[in-house]
């Protein structure tokens, strides 16, 4: 059990692990920083990069999941009898480490035992799984067991489960048939960190006493993971968190032997690059800058800014609705929530850099999604099912950017471009290389037939590589969302003249 002291030095560990993290964390704030020197390296990564088998060619073309984090931390929505924990908590799932002037007294204690009242009367998995599938999610990340440590499985591993609670029926099973069933795929998020676990670690185990209790937690953690592996065979892959702590990190032998164990029981299992790092520390990618896994999964609440900052991998952003905070908050006032069209921007700049977008939900205590992301998943259903074809399947084009929105390729003669800014003259302007073998020759917007007037629009700027082909928006086509133009790409029609460059 972690004690009010303890818990003070681990968040004081926590703000130091930030700290110093920064320098990892360069590589999600530009291009990667490649190594200079080659390193022999035992514990690297035990998959090919750009895995080609079905589920990873599933996993490409998601383009949009859904994650829940729904576990105890749904029962006080973060805040207790009136006192809001928004100030006292790093995040609504992370209530317990509450401390400050407004933490209620004896918290630990409390949060420690809401599993005794855990009944949610309205917890209907088919019902989540109909919206996820109306919203237009491929898969669905769901919180196995968050850092508090309690399952929502009936495992045999620990009593702190939910065959303890009123509810006791198995959370986990009902999500993964009910996902599956609506043709959605599923991932176990599972958090290695366990803050009430008493054989766990935060620095690595020095003593032969504490290397023993440590083991211990590692192979509890291990018989928990081929535990989930056996009972819910129809999942796609595992979601790891909680892997930063130096005990795990400098258990790079067991994590590296844990990974072949669980892809051999499990053949074709996606695992991400936060679940381990090679003999030299290096998490999410090996001293050599190869990564340690399936897909990057290091994009959390942030998006790459180029695609030249993923260095071809695979990758997913995962998103909050509110600031931070992945559990259920039960007051969103005062905080920016974020619109539909921010979330639409966010997709299409996911899957125009060849990633997919999930966006976290977190239900209450009883089961049911906050009103706003309910409003929110209808709104992206509605987008979704007029312009799907831009966002499932689709790949990175090498167009020159637009400023109009982002590209999306389908094949090589099918282009996306999904337009956030409407351009004033109603000219969508695309610019393509001079010497382009393919070019738009037809076009219309999704969800409208009519054809759209392409134009050559050879503007003669000098010493310019590129020429432009204008699609005409009708003037009285209503958009009050993004809309997307759909091209067809052939060969150009008219050659750009030789234009005499200036002489300077
Ligand atoms: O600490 C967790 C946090 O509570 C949440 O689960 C996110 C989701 O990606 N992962 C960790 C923070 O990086």
């Amino acid at each position: 059990m972690m004690n009010n002291k303890l818990m003070l030095k681990y968040t004081v560990a926590l703000l130091g692990f930030i700290l110093l993290g920064q320098t990892s964390q360069a590589q999600w704030t530009g291009p990667k920083v490649k190594p200079t020197e080659k390193k022999e390296i035992k514990y690297g990564p035990l998959t090919d990069k750009n895995r080609k088998d079905a589920n990873m060619e599933a996993f490409r073309n998601y383009g949009l999941g859904q994650f829940i984090h729904w576990g105890l931390y749904a029962i006080p929505g973060n805040e207790w009898e009136g006192v809001s924990a928004r100030k006292g908590a790093a995040a609504s799932e992370w209530i317990r480490s509450w401390s400050g002037p407004n933490a209620p007294k004896n918290w630990i204690e409390t949060y420690d035992n809401l599993y005794k009242q855990f009944n949610p009367k309205d917890f209907d998995a088919k019902r989540w799984a109909k919206q996820a599938k109306d919203m237009g999610a491929k898969y669905m990340i769901f919180t196995t067991k968050h850092h508090d440590g309690f399952a929502l499985w009936p495992t045999k591993t620990t009593d702190y489960n939910i065959t303890k609670t009123p509810f006791k029926k198995d959370v986990v099973k009902a999500v993964v048939d009910a996902y599956t069933a609506e043709g959605i795929d599923v991932y176990l998020y599972f958090s290695v960190l366990e803050w009430n676990n008493p054989d766990y670690f935060y620095k690595a185990p020095k003593t032969e006493a504490e290397k023993a209790k440590y083991n211990k937690f590692l192979q509890y953690t291990r018989a928990q993971l081929l535990e989930l592996l056996a009972n819910y065979p129809q999942i796609k892959g595992f979601w790891f968190d909680g892997t930063w702590d130096q005990a795990w990190v400098q258990s790079y032998d067991f994590t590296y032997n844990l990974e072949k164990e669980l892809r051999a029981k499990h053949p074709g299992l996606i695992i991400g690059s936060r679940f381990r790092n090679d003999e030299f520390g290096k998490r999410h990618f090996d001293s050599n800058g190869n990564l340690l896994g399936d897909y990057e999964q290091g994009w959390e609440r942030k998006l790459p800014k180029d695609y030249s900052w993923l260095d071809g991998n695979d990758w997913d952003a995962v998103m909050t609705i509110p600031p931070n905070g992945w559990g259920y908050m039960k007051d969103w006032s005062g905080l920016y929530t974020k619109t539909t069209d921010d979330l639409l921007d966010m997709l299409m700049q996911s899957v125009s850099m060849n990633g997919n977008f999930v966006l976290n939900f977190g239900p209450d205590g009883l089961g049911n999604m906050h009103p706003g992301e309910d409003k929110l998943a209808k709104e992206l259903g509605d987008w979704m099912k007029v312009n799907h074809e831009a966002v499932y399947g689709v790949r990175h084009t090498d167009l020159p950017l637009s400023k109009l929105g982002y590209y999306t390729q389908k094949d090589s003669t099918t282009v996306y471009l999904t337009v956030f800014n409407r351009p004033v003259n109603n000219i969508a302007r695309i610019a393509v290389a001079k010497n382009a073998k393919l070019v738009p020759v037809s076009a219309q917007i999704l969800g409208d037939a009519k054809a759209l007037e392409v134009k050559h629009a050879d503007i003669g700027l000098d010493l310019d590589k590129q020429t432009y082909y204008d699609v005409y928006i009708p003037e009285n086509y209503k958009s009050n969302r993004a809309f997307v133009i759909k091209m067809k790409m052939g060969n150009p029609k008219s050659q750009s003249e030789k234009l005499m460059d200036a002489k300077m």
